[in-house]
């Protein structure tokens, strides 16, 4: 049958069905497809030839916007010098440079990069680091880990478990042992329509206390959040939130991990958000801006005493049993040493945190629209909530993704009933205001 069957390929008609779509209703999409079939810049160009403005950088992850000539040619000189080198027991150059400019680029002792493919490789690697450290250091009866409530740390069993979406964990099982969670930061009627950090909700840290409590320190090994919850509907940080899970994870000898692979690579204005907020977590998990989106990469920043702590024992022995085929790709390294080199010469994230206030105007002149119940604008990033229509939660947001793209020409992302908004950050002053031009006008025709 194969054989006959690759023989037969050429004439195979290019229909819609084999491919199962990743996060995505597969019949509703099949039957009215959104296929994308190049980009330049800030815009997308669908197959049949519009031009869509690009207000979600893709997936949050095309920080310099699309198919940016530095990047192109960096990933086609490497495709055809170093096409792929072991990534155990040996390595390629491109690899040290590129984990040097990131650890430059990382707050304080954050100095080692632990290299993976995507996100959610770099939650579960994280995870385990934690696990591994705790052990290496003769308390391996640290194993809790502790997530929050509507976090989002990708889709491996270490990220469902220590993330709070109930639909990414309710038809998966038991999922990891020993995970507890902290509650979300999130309520309206105390900070809608905020911009940047809202002033209520700090004392939400103090929970990580009464889980301590109730745990005991001794069976903890780490807390991850992301320093602004992106997937869930753009959830920013309360002011002294972060400082304080800071405080209560070093009073227990716990690690905290920032997953960052949202708000690294400037969506906050700086390089990390850990800049922004001025604290040091243990661990950063990257993915998304590190390539533009280019190339799949991802990975963990680790603090120097992390690393130290695997560094001792006989110099011939694996330290971490830990790695993927792909870590540290050449063209992934090629792809992420240029776009760093862009965000530098283009002062992209410095570009991101002066536009914020300009931004955050731009998103607030929705406010008032139909069914509009809170906007968050933080960083280069906005989210905007729907009503929802009776029995039909998400409807009214999935239709306003479907008319901005059809429609309007503008692709923004949706999750629940919240629209989430973060374009790259080369989006110029006047593309802000088409963005919210064209949401605005999609909102007046939602019924
Ligand atoms: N952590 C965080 C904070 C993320 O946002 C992951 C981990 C997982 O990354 P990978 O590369 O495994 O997908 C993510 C991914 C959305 C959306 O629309 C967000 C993500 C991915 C796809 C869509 O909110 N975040």
């Amino acid at each position: 049958m194969s054989l006959a069957r690759t023989r037969d390929v050429p004439s195979v008609p290019n229909d819609l069905q084999s491919y199962w779509i990743p996060f995505t209703p597969n019949r509703a999409f099949k039957k009215a497809p959104r296929l994308i079939a190049r980009a330049k810049g800030m815009h997308y160009y669908t197959t049949d030839g519009r031009a869509v403005l690009d207000g979600t950088a893709g997936l949050w992850c095309c920080n310099a916007g699309h198919n940016r000539d530095p990047i192109v040619a960096a990933i086609q000189a490497q495709a055809a010098e170093l096409d792929y080198a072991p990534a155990f027991q040996f390595a390629h150059p491109k690899a040290f440079e590129l984990a040097s400019r990131i650890a430059a680029l990382a707050p304080g002792s954050l100095d080692h990069v632990f290299f993976c493919n995507s996100g959610s490789e770099a939650v579960d690697t994280a995870l385990k680091i934690a696990l591994a450290y705790h052990n290496v250091r003769g308390q391996g009866g640290r194993t809790r880990l502790i997530g929050r409530e509507r976090g989002y740390n990708g889709v491996g069993f270490g990220g469902i478990s220590v993330g709070g979406i109930v639909n990414n964990r309710k038809h998966f099982g038991s999922l990891l042992a020993g995970v507890d969670h902290l509650p979300h930061t999130y309520n309206r009627e105390k900070q809608a329509f905020t911009r940047g950090e809202p002033e209520w909700g700090a004392h939400l840290a103090d929970e990580l206390d009464r889980i301590v409590a109730l745990h005991d320190a001794s069976t903890i090994a780490a807390v991850i959040v992301e320093p602004m919850a992106g997937s869930t509907g753009v959830l920013p940080p309360p002011k002294g939130y972060l400082e304080r899970l800071r405080a209560i994870c070093d009073k227990h000898g716990i690690l905290l991990i920032f997953d960052e692979v949202i708000t690294g690579f400037g969506r906050m204005g700086y390089a990390f958000a850990a800049e922004r907020y001025g604290v040091e977590p243990d661990m950063i998990t990257f993915a998304k801006g590190v390539t533009s989106g280019a190339v799949p990469m991802a990975g963990v920043i680790a603090r120097k005493s992390v690393y130290d702590a695997f560094m001792n024992g006989p110099e011939h022995v694996i330290e971490l049993f830990h790695g993927y085929t792909y870590s540290a790709h050449p063209l992934a390294c090629a792809a992420g040493l240029a776009t760093l080199e862009l965000y530098r010469e283009e002062g992209l994230f410095e570009r991101a945190k002066a536009l914020e206030p300009k931004w955050a105007d731009a998103a607030m002149s929705l406010k008032g629209l139909p069914n509009v119940l809170d906007i968050r604008p933080i960083g280069l990033v906005a989210g905007i909530d729907l009503a929802s229509k009776p029995d039909a939660v998400g409807r009214r947001a999935t239709e306003a993704m479907e008319k901005a793209f059809g429609d309007a020409g503008l692709m923004i992302r949706v999750t629940g009933e919240t629209i989430a908004l973060s374009p790259p950050l080369i989006v110029s002053e006047q593309e802000i205001g088409e963005i919210f031009d064209k949401l605005g006008k999609v909102l007046r025709t939602l019924n």
